[in-house]
């Protein structure tokens, strides 16, 4: 069976290659001003249509999104059978078939990728897509689905959804009626198990006062509202702010967990009661960060490394308590706080592995642990139990009363804990539920230990291609020369910690430093900031660097 030549022109011909269309299926998958990818997500679209055929029609997932973006941005990632990222194998392809300069380029291009991805035609393709709140996304997603149909893809409309739930959704398709069986296929089905794990790990617990999210204007206000009618404010009250995801501006502006993160202050006009718990979810809720202020009014963030250390803590009691005899790890990457890793590996005693940026690398990693906690410090992160580990935990048999109700505890957090990938809604439900479970206010979850000082700086480069690094990002192998310097400048900081790495979804270099002061954190980064600049800077190299 070969490539429906006249069918995949004529569609092409109504999605005409933007000149500014992205050029690279990245990190983040495809990402850009809205007005420039028609013809990405029709062709998106080619190949989701293609990546189901050579998984023997397995349903593959489509996600409109740009996350926490501005809201005049859009994009596209490709969700595998399992509910993971696209393989990385096929992140070429992506970006062979968008680079197609015309119609009849593009069909050239799509035979090729079917020669060389060896794809038989003749499967079946079922692909499920959605997308988050965005004012493009309507149009975005006819040309989705124009890929879809010239292909003769089966298509699954899953509507306005966040990312995670679209994740979910495709596991769901791909395990149904097998002992792996990951759920119900419905966004109803995603709220009935988390609630349903929620009810028995929150029954009978002091509740807690209530968590104000912010929704950054995005898909998780609808979203995480109809959750909470399925659960009921009687089991988990929860207030929402910045929760308006159809006037248009608002999405992701002075709010979301992006903007906490970077700012580090809560979203504007926000004013936060001392000691109580907030939380912010970026556009798509895939990411999640919560906060506090304390009684002098000064703001304490508690990003995905504090969330880390709270939900390895809580497992490892469990695990401990129930008799199960698995070992829990936890996956970060270099922009965790030094603080972090040292809390980690010398209080919780938990393996830690480092790895490269990007959600991709440290799913894989956490897949090599029978529990393995991973999270960035933006926010975004899960946990994975091994197939193993899930056995075990169906079948052990506990000793004794207190190691069976530790052991049913664990059976609800793997329920609770959306384990295709990070998800706002799940992981603000883990923090809850240890939080509860320890009846511990934000700042005794706090004191598990001080980040140290830190700085993040961009710089823009003439080519971030011709930045490499290696040992997890944590050295730069290219430029050369400039890892000698950034040793030089370390060694003359107390607790100096300082690396580069190009950026994955912006046109720049990023520079992380921390020390064991605020002023020291500052000028190591404003002189590893300067060292790049002065090697292969673009424009004037400002004063300062932040
Ligand atoms: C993408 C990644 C995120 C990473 C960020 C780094 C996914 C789904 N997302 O948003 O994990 O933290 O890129 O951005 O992998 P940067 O390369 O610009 O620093
Ligand atoms: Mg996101």
């Amino acid at each position: 069976m070969s490539v429906n030549e006249q069918a995949v022109r004529a569609a092409s011909a109504a999605h005409p290659r933007h000149p500014n269309s992205p050029a690279t299926y990245g990190t983040a998958g495809f990402r850009a001003h809205s007005d420039t990818l028609d013809s990405t997500m029709f062709r998106v679209g080619l190949l989701a249509a293609l990546r189901s055929k050579k998984l023997a029609g397995q349903t593959i997932g489509v996600m409109v999104t740009a996350s926490h973006n501005p809201e005049q941005d859009n994009g596209v990632k490709l969700v595998d059978p399992h509910g993971e990222m696209l393989h990385s194998s096929w992140e070429a392809y992506a970006t062979q078939l968008a680079n197609a300069p015309s119609d009849e380029a593009l069909v050239a291009t799509l035979k090729q990728v079917v020669q060389v991805a060896e794809v038989d035609l003749s499967q079946p393709a079922k692909v499920v897509y959605g997308h988050d709140s965005r004012p493009s996304c309507r149009t975005l997603v006819r040309a989705v689905v124009d890929g879809l149909t010239a292909l003769d893809a089966e298509q699954v409309n899953a509507g306005l959804v966040t990312t995670p739930q679209l994740h979910y959704l495709v596991r769901c398709y791909n395990t149904a009626g097998t002992p792996q069986a990951y759920g119900e296929p419905s966004v109803e089905g995603y709220y009935q198990k988390l609630a349903t794990a929620w009810t028995t790990l929150a029954t009978g617990r002091h509740l807690l006062p209530a968590l104000t999210v912010d929704c950054a204007n995005g898909v998780g206000a609808p979203k995480l509202k109809e959750f909470l009618k399925v659960v009921g404010q009687d089991l988990l009250p929860v207030i929402t702010v910045r929760d308006n995801h159809t006037l248009a501006g608002n999405l992701n502006m002075n709010c979301g967990a992006d903007f906490v993160k970077t700012q580090q202050c809560p979203p504007r006009n926000v004013e936060l009661v001392p000691w109580q718990r907030y939380a912010s979810f970026d556009g798509d809720a895939d990411r999640i960060v919560f906060y506090y202020a304390d009684g002098t009014g000064t703001f304490h963030l508690l990003d995905g490394d504090k969330i880390a250390g709270l939900a390895a803590g809580f497992i490892m009691d469990l695990v401990k308590d129930s008799g199960l005899g698995v070992k829990v790890g936890v996956v970060q990457t270099a922009y965790a706080n030094g603080a972090s890793t040292k809390y980690l590996t010398e209080v919780l005693g938990v393996p830690v592995q480092c790895v490269p940026t990007g959600v991709k690398h440290l799913h894989h990693a956490a897949e090599s642990f029978d529990i393995g906690v991973y999270f960035e410090a933006n926010g975004h992160g899960t946990v994975l139990f091994s197939p193993s580990t899930l056995a075990a935990i169906n079948t052990h048999t506990p000793a004794s009363p207190s190691a069976a109700a530790a052991l049913a505890n664990l059976r609800a957090l793997v329920d609770l804990i959306n384990q295709t990938v990070g998800d706002a809604i799940s992981d603000m439900l883990l923090v809850e539920v240890v939080l509860l479970h320890r009846q511990w206010t934000p700042a005794q979850w706090d004191a598990a230990y001080t980040d140290y000082p830190n700085r993040l700086v961009k710089v823009l480069v003439q080519d971030r291609h011709a930045f490499t690094t290696s040992d997890a990002e944590r050295k730069v192998d290219t430029p050369a020369g400039l890892q000698d310097k950034i040793d030089e400048a370390v060694k003359e900081v107390v607790g100096g910690r300082s690396f580069v790495r190009p950026s994955g979804t912006e046109d720049c270099v990023r520079v992380y430093a921390e020390a064991a002061t605020r002023s020291t954190a500052d000028e190591l980064a404003n002189k590893v900031a300067g060292i790049v600049h002065s090697l292969a800077g673009k424009g004037p190299k400002p004063a300062s660097f932040f």
